[in-house]
């Protein structure tokens, strides 16, 4: 052990730590970053809550218009929730399984989104749709842009949860190069700007097992639909 004048052993590790962790904001392109750990402290609250909604409006695995079942499955939260079958793809205010209305977005989501909005600079962000996404090892996300929404002008916020994931960030071309960059129980990623409509997807999920999810990697995205 380095002994220095002034400096105790165990503050000089603690720092020592802290040098081993990697930067908390990792900017991945003009308006977009990556929050690591970010959800971390509403954890306690997040879990719970997604529980309720689950119990309201199940994941459930739906068909995309070219007639494939999508590997992840999904519910959502809020006043719209993002749908798909045989005749396309839109936000709608009814579960499609049920007819009832979607589970309203808990509390704790809202504040997440709007405080990880902010922090990447992006101001009065009122999410009204938050689409929940489960990954088993796997299952994929291919390439695609996010433009169901009304207005690009409003970023999206998405949170990972679960076991790792290696998300894939494009260019305005689906033929463009893509980025690869891992995303952990916690991270939290906001999207914007010039970078709203940029291709993306998820590589397929390796097998692992979270402490508290177990075997599967769930994703919520924060969206403004209307
Ligand atoms: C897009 N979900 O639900 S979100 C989707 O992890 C979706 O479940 C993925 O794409 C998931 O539509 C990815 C994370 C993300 C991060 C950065 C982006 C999407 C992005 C940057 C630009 C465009
Ligand atoms: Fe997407």
């Amino acid at each position: 052990m380095i002994q220095r004048k002034g400096i105790t052993p165990a503050t000089f590790d603690l720092f020592a730590d802290e040098a081993a962790q990697p930067p908390a904001t990792e900017q991945i392109g003009p308006r977009s970053w990556v929050l690591r750990g970010f959800a971390l402290p509403l954890m306690a609250r997040l879990l719970p809550a997604l529980e309720a909604v689950l119990n309201q409006a199940p994941f459930r695995h739906m068909v995309t218009p070219g007639g494939y079942t999508m590997s992840v499955a999904l519910t959502s939260c809020g006043q719209y929730g993002w749908t798909t079958d045989r005749s396309g793809y839109k936000y709608s205010p009814v579960d499609p399984a049920t007819g009832q209305p979607w589970p309203d977005m808990p509390e704790v989501f809202l504040e997440l989104a709007r405080a990880a909005a902010e922090a990447a600079g992006f101001h009065g962000f009122e999410p009204d749709a938050c689409l929940i996404n489960r990954y088993i090892p796997g299952a994929k996300m291919s390439l695609h842009q996010d433009k169901d929404e009304r207005d690009h002008g409003w970023p999206v916020v998405s949170v990972s949860l679960g076991i790792p994931a290696m998300f894939l960030f494009g260019g305005h071309a689906r033929s463009d190069g893509t980025q690869r960059v891992p995303l952990f129980h916690g991270d939290v990623v906001v999207w914007g700007g010039e970078d709203r409509l940029r291709y993306h997807g998820v590589m397929p999920i390796r097998q692992a097992e979270h402490p508290q999810l177990g075997e599967q990697r769930i994703n919520f995205t924060f969206r403004k639909a209307r």
